[in-house]
């Protein structure tokens, strides 16, 4: 659980001032997976897992951060700031900061300490929330050395994808930094990656968020990530020598692939195909989302988990292994693997009064079949970034 005023407390002792305080969520993607980088739909939810940023100025040009969770610290000077990533916790907050600089953001040295509670490496965007965290921290010190610059929740998810893409060097899509921007509690969010228009979807009280960690650790800026993109761009580039007005994946229909797929390496049409099809499902799933028309909503995911397993081929068995395994229960309303893949969690949709058994059932049964203790997590859909 996080300690705001633990957080606090470590920040006054370190640095001897008084720091101002943000939290930024991390997510659960509910459906709509590797569609955001091509323009298409996603349905994440911010969670009740977050990242802290405690953040207070400085009279000189340093920049100090700490990380609780690393149990490190870094110093940089704001004038020589690293041009590449360090594969180091810094890259994200660095990024950011870079990022804010080069769109005029005049900062002044601080003192940042992140902590937070959001798994690492486990499809749930920690990076993410460190990003939101860390960019809403530095505009609170931007802001009181004079800054006029003020921008809104998607402008930072905006800022903070930037950050990722040019600094970090994972060429993700908005997804994340979106929700972690803009959730809203006890809501799903819809959101149009093509012009950043979403709609909050109340998730029924009556239903639980249960996440159960594979315990197989993902790396995004690893290759497979940035392979997968380029498949798509490869795929929406044969389309586009027979259709000019595609753009991006988005723009294409299952008869557009079933015409000109053959062109198209096999992988590419599987890759192609998942997206095509996951955005059909992501706007169905949240249309039976708001007329609480659980059947459907499960089948949706289920057919999610399996396109994402044999067409995207982003699973891995372990998570297989407990999607089949949450299938089997008839507490569980839909189940599948969400975020960037190759490990990482499952989110489960799962009736309220049962969510603990069910938990303990996941436990249970996914030792058996593979001797790893799971981690399970029940969540709830939380706020979107905010002063505390
Ligand atoms: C990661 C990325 F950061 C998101 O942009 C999204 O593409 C997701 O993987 C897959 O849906 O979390």
């Amino acid at each position: 659980m996080l300690d705001v005023s633990a957080t606090k407390e470590v920040h006054v002792k370190r640095f001897g001032a008084e720091p101002a305080m943000f939290m930024a969520p991390g997510r659960v993607n509910l459906i709509g997976e590797h569609t955001d980088y091509s323009e298409g739909f996603v349905m994440p939810a911010a969670i009740d897992f977050a990242t802290l940023a405690g953040v207070s100025p400085r009279a000189d040009r340093q920049i100090s951060i700490s990380s609780e969770n690393f149990g490190d610290q870094a110093v940089f000077d704001l004038d020589f700031l690293p041009h590449h990533p360090r594969h180091h916790w810094s890259d994200y907050p660095i990024g950011v900061l870079t990022v804010l600089k080069e769109v005029g953001v005049k900062v002044s040295g601080f003192n940042l300490t992140l902590s937070g509670d959001v798994p690492l490496g486990s499809g749930l965007s920690s990076s993410a929330s460190v990003e939101v965290a860390t960019a809403l921290a530095i505009l609170e010190v931007a802001a009181k050395s004079g800054s006029t610059h003020h921008f809104s929740g998607p402008e930072i998810a905006r800022l903070c994808q930037r950050a990722e893409n040019h600094f970090v060097g994972t060429q993700s899509g908005i997804m994340d930094q979106f929700v972690s921007c803009c959730g809203a509690a006890g809501k799903a969010l819809l959101l149009d990656c093509r012009d950043l228009s979403f709609e909050l979807a109340p998730i029924s009280p009556e239903l639980s968020i249960v996440i159960c960690n594979t315990m197989v650790k993902h790396s995004h800026a690893g290759g497979e990530y940035n392979t997968r993109r380029a498949e798509i761009e490869a795929g929406a580039e044969i389309i586009r020598l027979h259709r000019s007005d595609v753009r991006f994946l988005r723009d294409v229909t299952v008869a557009d692939l079933e015409r000109w797929g053959d062109e198209m390496l096999p992988d590419v049409l599987k890759r192609c195909r998942h997206v095509v099809t996951e955005n059909l499902r992501t706007v169905a799933a949240a249309r039976a989302l708001e007329q609480n028309d659980l059947p459907t909503l499960g089948r949706l995911m289920a057919e999610s988990h399996a396109s994402y397993r044999d067409d995207f081929e982003a699973s891995c068995k372990e998570a297989d292994i407990l999607v089949e395994l949450a299938s089997r229960e008839p507490a569980c309303v839909g189940a599948r693997l969400t975020g960037g893949g190759f490990g990482g969690c499952t989110v489960n949709l799962v009736h309220t009064a049962e969510a603990d058994q069910f938990g303990k059932k996941m436990l249970e049964e996914y030792l058996q079949a593979t001797g790893i203790a799971a981690e399970i997590y029940h969540c709830h859909a939380a706020a979107g970034a905010h002063r505390i």
